[in-house]
């Protein structure tokens, strides 16, 4: 090389790499500043070791914790000062275990049960539901089933650190950085300024608390684990080891599981002895939490895993590590996917606490503040990242969050709508992989659930009711009115094709096709003709949990054809035949399918211009109900839309117009479940209004959603509701900015996905759309649609696209 050129490189590539700093400086800056956060000025209160036996379980101070997670490794975080308290979960630590719950006369007394119904006869036809189709035994426990056999998530236990310091404190900072996935603590305390830095790794399979302080010797604490029942916490020579066996709930030993924590120090001493770690003296304290159990997603026999040499094999891994690299691989694991997509709805820099936040918005007559739309919007995808991740269980009702024995309603899986609504964000807010799990558990619930077909319906395929488990639990719940919700499983498997429409992605399709085709086959069985009408109907069943006033004067829930069963059965039916197309199936089996779901009882709309909820006109006792089921065409399927079934849309608004007069939404999820179906009609300020009642009414300071009790779907449900008001893919249509309200005048949309595999960004100003991008992964057409406008814009796979406005 001459030796001009070569300096002419030297100097280009110093100016380039000096380039680079600045950039990488200034993105950094860009990025701190944009940076969301849950952040506090105190910390959220937590007991003390010493009375650790005697601590609140469901107190209010863990709704001001904060959770981090990996998506089977999950931890509540106080930041308390002098005694810091860290709540922890395994997501298996499930008591209970396997049991047959399938009852053995159902299927005698079926057709008497739809003979009475087709009479007429509601009372004698629910008498002999409630004797003849509801569960074996216990069942969920009504809903308090730690000790029987269906179980419940449990808590892991409780990490406390009792520091040597008492008194009083200053600078106190809080926060949860949504960016890093990280919990941060700092605070002046006699003269020393401390800083706390928490998360829980994927990559690392363990959770991680440094403690560090500006004045050596600063740190000094005594620690140990503990749950509210069976376990022993034991140390070894640097280690801390708690281990037991949950119940049975059979009067017999279940699942085990073990914690064990370490630590590292520099400078003072460690210390493990007699059950405690004791830190004297240190500059900075780096613990390390690893757990594991023995449980295996695998029908009939769950015991697997060499549990106590994972959870060990993981310790030894991650204090090998230097903390900022464990950090660092935690870091860039969680953006790989948080950062997919970005939300700027507001450029007003965030110098409010969120609890305060909060409070003010409550106090302002729900005056907007985008801020916290944003903030609640990136918060239901962090949760999704940090609660599921493939290779582990759904997101439970609580995600893996949980710090009692008994969860409310066993922390499980209902399945008409809350785990579904866990699930709505997962596509269209690009977290496709973290829709995984929930392939997983449908998979384990197919043997099961093919019994329970059998013995209950004498029907092919297979099926599971409203509730289930991570134990196979299949069958009809112990109470009839809200347990004989058969269309469950169609609504579960919903999801599979929901994967596939947005992924395209045919092997995933090839491998859950059994799934699909079992559940499909189970409603072919299922359903019976009309004997006044011929067409086809679900029944006995509900619609989720709603009652009417029968024409026999009784008040009822079962029934013949509830709308929200004849309508999941529709989408099931077309997601059958969507499926075939895909993998090029042509079979008798798809005829038939094709030929049901012409016949099947679809929607009405009656007198009062409201759709059905059931088959006939009948008055609802509540008419204010939190369910809509009746409205699951409408969002989340798709066989009534806004522009293909006007009429029928009309009639989903009335019926949504009049539950909300009547007090409806009023359960978390039932005003996240509002802001979908709003967005769905094109009513962007309705949609925002049930946003609105959601974070005045039911979010805790740390932004959980609440029934009350705490319950993760609304959370879910409000990031799913958000993206469905930016872009919608229901149809063939994509559509831009479908149900923008006023107050979001300008913002920025960047990583929403579509059906047919599309990635897309928005930028609108004044209410008007300025400028959109499209990615297409997989090629095809996407049909554009923003107001009256479509372009059809042709797309070869790997291409961005700006469209032209
Ligand atoms: C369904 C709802 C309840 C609650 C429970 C966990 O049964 O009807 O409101 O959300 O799930």
């Amino acid at each position: 090389m001459t030796p001009p050129l070569q300096s002419f490189l030297k100097y280009t590539s110093l100016i380039l790499s000096l380039n680079c700093f600045l950039m990488s400086c200034n993105t950094q800056q860009e990025n701190k500043a944009s940076h969301l956060k849950l952040w506090y000025q105190q910390p959220a209160k937590s007991g003390t070791l010493s009375n650790a036996a005697i601590v609140k379980r469901n107190d209010l101070e863990w709704l001001k914790a904060l959770p981090i997670g990996n998506g089977s490794l999950g931890a509540m975080v106080y930041g308390d000062v002098n005694n810091e308290h860290i709540q922890l979960n395994e997501e298996t630590m499930w008591s209970g275990g396997p049991s047959d719950n399938d009852n053995l006369e159902a299927f005698s007394a079926l057709s008497d049960i739809r003979n009475l119904l087709f009479e007429g006869k509601y009372k004698e036809a629910t008498t002999l539901t409630k004797q003849t189709q509801i569960c074996k035994g216990a069942g969920t426990g009504l809903g308090k089933g730690a000790n029987v056999p269906f179980g419940c998530f449990q808590t892991l236990g409780d990490l406390w650190l009792d520091f040597d310091s008492t008194g009083s404190f200053e600078n106190y900072h809080r926060e949860l950085d949504l960016d890093e996935a990280v919990v941060r603590v700092s605070y002046s305390q006699n003269g020393v300024n401390y800083k706390r830095e928490y998360f829980v790794s994927y990559p690392d399979q363990a959770l991680v608390v440094k403690l560090t302080a500006n004045k050596p010797q600063s740190i000094s604490f005594k620690s140990t684990l503990t749950r509210p029942e069976l376990y022993q916490t034991k140390s070894t020579e640097n280690e801390l080891v708690m281990q037991g066996a949950l119940s049975n709930g059979s009067g017999g030993k279940g699942l085990e599981y073990i914690a064990r924590l370490s630590a590292k120090n520099k400078n003072g001493t460690l210390n493990f002895n007699n059950g405690f770690l004791e830190v004297k003296k240190a500059d900075e304290v780096v613990l390390y939490l690893t757990a594991s159990t023995n449980y295996k997603l695998s029908y009939p026999d769950f015991t697997g895993r060499l549990y106590e040499e994972i959870s060990a094999k993981n310790l030894e891994d991650v204090q090998q590590k230097a903390y900022e690299s464990v950090l660092v691989s935690h870091v860039n694991d969680y953006q790989k996917y948080y950062k997919r997509v970005q939300l700027k709805l507001t450029s007003s820099l965030d110098t409010i606490p969120t609890d305060l936040r909060l409070k003010t918005f409550k106090s302002n007559n729900k005056k907007s503040d985008l801020h916290l739309v944003e903030l609640l919007y990136q918060y239901g995808r962090y949760l999704l990242i940090s609660s599921s991740r493939p290779g582990t269980l759904p997101a439970n009702l609580q995600g893996i969050w949980a710090n009692e024995l008994q969860t409310p309603w066993n922390g499980d899986y209902h399945t008409d709508v809350n785990v579904q609504m866990n699930y709505w964000p997962s596509e269209v807010a690009n977290l496709g992989e973290m829709h995984l799990p929930l392939f997983s558990l449908m998979e384990m619930l197919q043997k099961p659930g093919a019994k329970t077909a059998k013995v209950h319906y004498n029907a092919n395929g297979w099926v599971v009711h409203p509730v289930t488990n991570v134990w196979g639990f299949t069958a009809p719940g112990e109470r009839s009115d809200w347990g004989m919700h058969v269309g469950a499983g169609a609504w579960l498997t919903t999801h599979i094709m929901e994967h596939y429409y947005f992924t395209l992605n045919e092997d995933f399709l090839k491998s859950k096709f059994p799934v699909l085709k079992g559940a499909t086959q189970f409603y072919l069985d299922w359903l019976i003709p009309d004997p006044k009408t011929k067409k086809l109907i679900s029944g006995p069943s509900v619609s989720p949990e709603n009652k009417f006033i029968a024409p026999d004067g009784s008040m009822s829930k079962i029934c013949m054809a509830p709308a929200h069963d004849q309508q999941v059965i529709w989408q099931l039916f077309q997601n059958y035949i969507d499926a075939c197309n895909a993998l090029g199936i042509q079979d008798d089996f798809l005829n038939e399918v094709q030929q049901a779901q012409q016949q099947l009882q679809g929607p009405q709309i009656g007198a009062d211009g409201r759709l059905l909820e059931w088959n006939e006109a009948f008055e609802e006792i509540e008419k204010g109900h939190r369910h809509i089921s009746h409205l699951y065409a409408l969002h989340p399927g798709f066989q009534i839309d806004l522009k293909e079934t006007p009429e029928l849309a009309n009639a989903a608004r009335n019926s949504l117009d009049y539950r909300i007069k009547h007090g409806g939404g009023h359960t978390g999820w039932s005003s996240a479940w509002l802001i979908n179906q709003y967005a769905r009609l094109g009513e962007g300020g309705l949609a925002e209004n049930s946003l609105k009642t959601l974070l005045s009414k039911k979010i805790s300071p740390n932004l959980f959603g609440q029934h009350p009790p705490f319950q993760i779907d609304a959370n879910f449900g409000a990031t799913a509701g958000i993206s469905e008001m930016l872009l919608q893919s229901h149809t063939n249509e994509i559509r831009l900015l479908p149900a923008l309200p006023v107050s979001w005048k300008s913002g920025e949309v960047k990583g929403l996905c579509t059906k047919g595999g599309f990635v897309v960004d928005l930028k609108w100003e004044a209410g008007e759309l300025i400028q959109a991008q499209v990615h297409s992964k997989k090629g095809g057409v996407a049909a554009l649609s923003y107001k009256d406008n479509v372009i059809n814009l042709e797309t070869k796979a790997g291409e961005t696209i700006q469209v032209p406005l």
